[in-house]
Parts: C-alpha cells; structure tokens; sequence
C-alpha cells in the first residue's frame, strides 16, 4: 500500500457472507418500515437519542470534507409556533396559488394541505441549512461543494438513524424556507433545505396507502 502522510489504517471489519446478507436483509427489512408521519405525539424525546442520530449525520461523506451542514433541533414551544405560522402562509400560497393543477394531483394521494399542526404537536423540529461556504474567524470565505449532494446523504442517515432509534419523521420542505433564516440563529448565507419533523407517531397513526416501486424498476445491473 503506498503511504501517504496523514493517513491512518482503516477501521474495517470483514463479515462472513452469511452476516453479509443477514445484515443486508435486516436492514432492508427495518427501512422497509419507515414511513413519513404527519401527526405527531407530543411526547418528549431524549436529548441523546438526537445528539447521536446527528452524530451519524455528521458522518457523511461531503465534497472535499467540507461537511457543509448545519442542523439546527427546535424544542422550544415559542419558536416551534412562530415556524408553523410562518411556514403555513408559505403553504397557503402553494397550495391556493403556486402549484400547478399536475402538483396539487400528485400529492393528492398523500392527503397533505396547508394546515401544518404536527410543526407545534412534534417534540422537535430539525432545521436543516446548507453552507455554500464557510467563513473563517479572519473573515476569509471557504468554498464548499458539491452541498446539495452532500446534505441530501447527510439528511438521509439522520432519517436513518432517527428510524432505527424508535422515532417517526416527516421531510418537510416549505417552500421558500427563508423565513427560517429570521426565526433561527443562522447566518443569511446558510439555505435551509428541509425541516424534519421528528417524534412518537400520533396513538393509532393511519399513513397513506401507497407502494414502493421493485428493484427491477430501481436498479440495473449490467
Ligand atoms: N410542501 C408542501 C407540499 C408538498 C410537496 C411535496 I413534492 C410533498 O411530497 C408533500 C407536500 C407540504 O408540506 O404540504
């Protein structure tokens, strides 16, 4: 192996291919069970729980390891209404006015509207911002890249690890989202690209009945 300076060994453990597939199907079994939830119990949620799940976000791959993420946990009852209030005169606008009749058809399924309660009843919101760079303690900006890429993975292990933790969440993407950089303490440049709503599913919880396409439709090997 060639050497490179600042290069440790990796930490890789070999599995037998039986683990392998246990594993794999384990795993795939687990996620087969997420489901987004749009009413939330508002039963608290332990601190570490999030801590670690953002740890595991944390360990994402990035362009150039610039981790250009910013994840902001909401808990505060104040700050969780003034969102929702902010967040429902975007989705009236989207709803009545923004989206096109081939939108409103697509989420018909889904049973969504512009009354967003569960951003009040759920016991933590995860704001989620983008850095496009990073400005250093001299002033001096740092380039980041490949950011959406980067926390899109980000934002799929937190999902992850929020899933295989107990917890339930919903992708939330009001659109625009600037209002976020008003009510939370992040600087102009960061964009926030999804707020994760995160808690206890509401008691009895009915989700829409909808299907995941098959490997044959996903994938192809070659
Ligand atoms: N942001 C809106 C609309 C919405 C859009 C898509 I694409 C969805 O998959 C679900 C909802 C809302 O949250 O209702």
């Amino acid at each position: 192996m060639a050497e490179h300076a600042g290069f440790i060994p990796l930490d890789f453990q070999e599995l037998s291919e039986a683990d392998m597939h246990a594993a794999a199907l384990n795993f795939y079994r687990q996620m087969s069970t997420r489901r987004s939830v749009r009413e939330f119990s508002d039963r608290l949620i332990p601190d570490s729980v999030l801590e670690h799940a953002l740890l595991a976000a944390g360990t994402a791959p990035s362009g150039a390891n610039m981790q250009p993420w910013h994840f902001v946990v909401i808990r505060d009852a104040a700050t969780k209404r003034r969102i929702r209030e902010a967040a429902e005169a975007e989705e009236r606008e989207l709803y009545e006015h923004r989206a096109s009749q081939e939108w409103l058809d697509a989420l018909a399924p889904l049973g969504t509207d512009a009354e967003k309660p569960f951003l009040e009843t759920a016991p933590a919101l995860i704001a989620i911002f983008l850095q496009k760079y990073s400005i250093d303690s001299a002033g001096k900006k740092h380039k980041h890249y490949y950011t959406s890429e980067s926390v899109g993975i980000a934002t799929g292990l937190l999902i992850t690890a929020l899933h295989q933790s107990g917890l339930a969440t919903l992708t939330h993407t009001p659109s625009p989202m600037k209002f976020l950089n008003q009510i939370l303490p992040r600087p102009a440049h960061e964009r926030a690209m999804i707020l994760l709503v995160c808690g206890y599913p509401a008691n009895g919880v009915t989700v829409p009945d909808i299907q995941r396409k098959s490997l044959a439709e996903i994938a192809t090997f070659i």
